[in-house]
């Protein structure tokens, strides 16, 4: 593992070290769970994000990786949101697979067990995808990286296919959510004014599990939200994930940007591959479409005032108005019109977000500490997130941003050496919070000790 120029070798030295043994530790042999007590399963775009890291440690490991979570793919396309591991202790995760398979066979998922959940998550798999590829490059791996990349090509056209018919029949451009899990920003204040109008109907009890790992509530979803987190899923279960009934009637139906965007950045990705592989020239259009489409959608979602992009609530027909990373979504989606793209990045190092006076590292909390929906300490609420600063970081790259890129990087690897790998950090203090070994932690981790960023 080569270090980062600009970054003292000496002062992230024992990060690789740390970082493999985490990825070690979650190895399920051709998959990784996200974590060893909170998430003892496989998630969809957790896998991309520890592919992205594990290439730079075993290439081959890195693709299985990815075909491992596509090996359970749906006859409509979706890519499930968790494969629920048959050797997780009982009880250990709630919803578990007990509680989607009650509702009997979804008639669209794949032979189970293991069995999955009937959500999906944001699609970062492509990007994951060329990662891999343009990794095992370096590593004179090239045979197997096609070979790799041929197997993965119907599988991502297929999953991409997905979300742009069943979850966007508009042809807007934009994904259409069902459940804030869905988003895998669980609970952030993007969703508080929907969460808000839902009324939760009869349903069995149930008893939670994450609190059982993570003691101090305060860090982990409300109770209020909990009861409809399983409402909705009790919703889609009595659907039986039919995508028509649950446009009619579902009471969660949101276009997510940041989803959306992501879904852009992967088309780009898919196209590139489409070509590595000789797709047809049919298909390479398809893709082509599908970013220009999806760069519609989001370029009409974005807010003069606040300097962002919003979600619509397309129950409501209202924008949800909060000031959160996904805000950042046109940056992420790359290609962004150069003014825009200025703005951005202006209020991303602003005081509203990276730039605040107070935080212990500059680097972008998950909501603003403007925002009312604010929580310092709770999940997506305020807390900073790895994964998602290598996103941003990513994105800035990609855009020419190198040095506030250079600096975001920096910042993160500095969070990380000095409070280890955890799923989330509290902004002002740096505590870390959640599971305390996280995978996607890890993987992007090293993925940024191996990048080469200007001092
Ligand atoms: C529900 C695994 C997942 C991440 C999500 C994060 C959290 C699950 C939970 O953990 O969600 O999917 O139980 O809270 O919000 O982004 O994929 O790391």
């Amino acid at each position: 593992m080569s270090l980062a120029a600009g970054s003292p070798a000496s002062d992230f030295a024992w990060l690789a070290e740390a970082a493999e043994s985490v990825l070690r530790e979650n190895d399920m042999g051709d998959w990784t769970r996200a974590s060893h007590d909170l998430y003892p399963h496989q998630w969809s775009w957790d896998t991309g994000f520890i592919a992205i890291g594990l290439a730079h440690l075993d290439v081959e490991r890195s693709a299985r990786e990815l075909t491992s979570l596509f090996d359970h793919q749906w006859t409509t396309g979706k890519v499930p949101h968790i494969v629920f591991n048959p050797d997780a202790p009982p009880g250990s995760y709630f919803p578990g697979a007990e509680h989607w398979s009650s509702a009997g066979k979804f008639p669209d998922a794949p032979p189970a067990p293991p069995y999955t959940s009937a959500l999906c998550q944001p699609p970062i798999h492509a990007v994951a995808a060329r990662h891999v590829w343009e990794v095992a490059v370096r590593k004179n791996k090239v045979g197997i990286a096609l070979e790799f990349l041929r197997g993965m090509y119907p599988k991502l056209l297929s999953w991409h296919r997905y979300l742009l018919t069943y979850r966007d029949p508009e042809e807007s451009g934009l994904v259409t959510i069902y459940h804030p899990w869905e988003s895998g920003t669980d609970n952030s204040p993007r969703w508080d004014d929907v969460m808000q109008s839902i009324v939760v109907g009869e349903m069995p009890e149930y008893v939670r599990r994450d609190l059982q790992h993570v003691p101090d509530s305060e860090e982990r979803p409300t109770g209020f939200e909990y009861d409809r987190y399983i409402w909705l899923v009790e919703s889609i279960k009595r659907a039986r994930c039919d995508e028509q009934r649950l446009y009619d009637n579902h009471p969660f139906l949101v276009k997510d940007v940041l989803a959306s965007a992501i879904l852009i950045a992967a088309n780009e990705a898919l196209m590139e591959i489409s070509e590595l592989v000789s797709a047809p020239e049919a298909e390479r259009a398809e893709i082509g479409a599908w970013a220009e489409r999806g760069r519609r959608g989001l370029r009409s979602r974005w807010d003069e005032d606040l300097g962002l992009t919003l979600d619509l609530d397309l129950r409501s027909g209202e924008a949800l108005r909060a000031s959160t990373i996904a805000g950042f979504s046109e940056l992420i989606a790359g290609r962004v019109e150069r003014a825009r793209q200025l703005r951005l990045v202006e209020t991303l190092f602003s005081e509203r977000f990276a730039g605040g006076r107070l935080l212990r590292w500059p680097l972008p909390p998950s909501a603003s500490p403007v925002e009312n929906g604010f929580r310092p300490r709770s999940y997506w609420r305020g807390p900073t997130w790895p994964m998602i600063h290598w996103l941003l970081w990513w994105s800035l790259r990609r855009a020419g941003e190198t040095r506030p890129a250079a600096a975001l990087r920096h910042a993160a690897l500095t969070q990380l050496s000095e409070e280890g790998l955890a799923e989330y950090f509290e902004p002002f203090t740096g505590e870390p919070l959640g599971s305390l070994r996280q995978s996607w932690t890890a993987a992007v981790a090293l993925d940024w000790l191996a990048a080469n960023d200007p001092p």
